[in-house]
């Protein structure tokens, strides 16, 4: 449904024809047929395609026709050159939620503000109460507006939209009388933050389905309640889109509501060579349905087999397929270890006991206990003495534990000169050696290069923790070459981590493709501080996925035995 989208743009003309100072009529008549569209339970597309648009109370022909071009282009030709006509700037400060286009160009023409920086300063200095019309009361509500258009625009890490997923589910499953569920969008491709959670569910009673959703305990706002389609925002500001679909159209909806809207496109026009139109109602030849109650029928239209979520991104994935050369994926339930995680002997909250108990509830059978070494002071770095004492203390939990090992480990600081943080025959001790850039992000790119290829080049270090130091919404990937990285991990045999933490998922997918092509194994790590972090694991297979790994690139698919062959042949490799 594209109600929504319509509605916005109107109300978006309405406030540029009322900035301009046209008629308040036709500003009116705008913002009437925004609110009627947004009102309605009934797919405006739908209504478009009937020719029954002017049953919409407050479209008459004219409006009509401007609703069709909208479906058709995905904008609306009045609407491009209003926005021609008017600054850009002020246009930025209109899409504030609750900021009217009057007061919008009052605060612009008199104060000269320009970005929602400055107003929302202004609004602190209260320069803003002081204007003609305007009050505290103005401040506070624009204040409130730029915080809703901050968490509108902010994208969301996985990670932390998933636990209110599985929430929703639970809850409408058992709150609901739904059938079949599921989670579409970015959240079931598995990409690294998405914007909005997209359910969809089949049901004999709709309105009921919808009167419980939005009782769930988290709903903050009811945007748009339909039979069809209700859209809630849920705390903390994320919007949910609940869609009850036929259960003839259960499988068209879900590959169209998937996306990706490339992936969608590449489909869509494959059916059309073969005469077929495919959207989100169904299979159709001509007005025949024929088929889309099952996912599997919107492939094999067009002569595919069924792509995981995770690869539709058309990025190469539709032509594998049609040769039959799509990837095996690494399973989810395939990963035995956990290669990064912290305990009491770094930063870490946990102690062995709690984190072989936890690994075991998540079905691992390893668990790398890397922490800091010595220099990273800051982050509880572990002195020579004391390492030697954790290497005896992980020999001894082993002989006690059965189902689950631990593995004596360290995650090395690659100090800014490119050494490693311990002598080597300390090195030499330790089983898994992790390297990892902590300190000096700001150096420029062949320095950050030069370290992490030095590190992946000695002979002692297996692996390279996070190697760009992104964290998502927080920090940008720090200068580094990454290509250089990767064909220093490939000439060396070295692995390169997938570092699962939820806000860091470095390597990325893009990068850990390339470092799959380059026959670069990769190696999932939580970085867990406290033992419950490591269930944060699906994030990192979601990441390999996403990068076309199959089981073989991936060394949290090894048992213990073999993992600790691994690390001791890539030892024997190097050097
Ligand atoms: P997000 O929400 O930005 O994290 O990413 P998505 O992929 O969940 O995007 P969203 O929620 O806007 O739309 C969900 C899916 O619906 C999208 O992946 C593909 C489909 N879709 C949306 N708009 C269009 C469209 O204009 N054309 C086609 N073919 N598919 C679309
Ligand atoms: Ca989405």
């Amino acid at each position: 449904m594209r109600n929504q989208e319509v509605a916005e743009i109107f109300r978006r003309v309405a406030a540029l024809l009322e900035i301009k100072g046209e008629n308040p009529f036709r500003v009116r008549a705008y913002q009437r047929a925004a609110q009627n569209i947004e009102a309605l339970t009934r797919d405006v597309e739908e209504l478009a395609r009937r020719g029954q648009l002017t049953r919409i109370p407050g479209i008459g022909a004219d409006l009509a026709g401007k609703i069709k071009e909208i479906l058709e282009t995905g904008t609306l030709s009045l609407y491009e050159e209003l926005k021609r006509e008017i600054p850009e700037d002020l246009l930025k400060l209109l899409e504030i939620p609750g900021l009217g286009p009057k007061k919008a160009k009052v605060i612009y023409d008199t104060l000269g503000i320009k970005t929602i920086e400055e107003l929302e300063r202004a609004c602190r200095e209260h320069k803003i109460a002081r204007l003609p019309g305007m009050g505290l009361k103005t401040e506070e509500k624009i204040l409130h507006g730029i915080k809703l258009l901050k968490t509108k625009i902010g994208r969301r890490p996985l990670g932390e939209v998933l636990p209110l997923v599985d929430e929703l589910m639970e809850y409408l499953k058992r709150r609901a009388p739904v059938e079949r569920i599921a989670v579409a969008g970015s959240i079931r491709r598995r990409k690294e933050t998405v914007k909005d959670i997209d359910l969809l569910v089949t049901s004999k009673a709709p309105l009921r389905v919808m009167e419980a959703f939005v009782k769930f305990g988290k709903v903050t706002e009811i945007i748009a309640q339909g039979e069809t389609k209700t859209s809630v925002r849920v705390s903390p500001g994320i919007q949910v889109d609940l869609r009850v679909v036929d259960p003839e159209c259960w499988g068209a909806a879900l590959a169209y509501f998937t996306g990706s809207k490339a992936h969608n496109i590449r489909i869509r026009e494959m059916g059309v060579e073969r005469g077929l139109k495919i959207n989100e109602y169904g299979i159709f030849r001509g007005e025949k349905r024929i088929g889309g109650r099952e996912e599997e029928e919107v492939f094999a239209a067009v002569g595919l087999p069924w792509i995981p979520p995770e690869l539709r991104e058309d990025r190469g994935e539709i032509e594998a397929a049609l040769e039959g050369r799509l990837p095996h994926l690494v399973e989810y339930d395939e990963i035995r270890g956990d290669a990064h995680v912290h305990s009491k002997y770094s930063d870490g909250m946990s102690s062995f006991e709690e984190i072989a108990r936890r690994a075991e509830e998540l079905g691992l059978s390893w668990v790398g206990i890397c922490d800091h070494s010595q220099g990273l002071k800051v982050a509880g770095g572990v002195p020579v003495e004391v390492l030697m004492e954790k290497k005896r203390a992980i020999e001894e939990f082993n002989r006690r534990s059965k189902r689950v090992k631990l593995i004596f480990g360290a995650e090395v600081d690659i100090r800014s000169d490119g050494t490693l943080d311990y002598p080597d025959e300390v090195l030499a001790e330790i089983d898994l050696v992790i390297a990892a850039i902590h300190t000096g992000f700001q150096q420029p790119e062949e320095q950050l290069t030069a370290r992490a290829v030095a590190a992946l080049s000695h002979p002692l270090v297996h692996a390279l923790a996070h190697p760009t130091g992104r964290l998502l919404g927080e920090r940008e990937a720090y200068a580094i070459d990454i290509k250089k990285v990767i064909e220093t991990a490939a000439r060396h045999g070295k692995a390169l981590e997938i570092n699962a933490f939820y806000n860091r998922l470095d390597l990325n997918d893009i990068h850990a493709r390339a470092a799959k092509e380059a026959g670069v194994k990769l190696l999932i790590g939580t970085d867990a501080h406290i033992a419950d972090q490591m269930a944060q694991i699906p994030l990192g297979v979601a990441v390999a996925r996403r990068a076309w790994c199959e089981r073989e690139d991936v060394l949290n698919t090894l048992s213990v035995e073999e993992f600790l062959a691994w690390l001791k042949k890539v030892r024997e490799g190097a050097g």
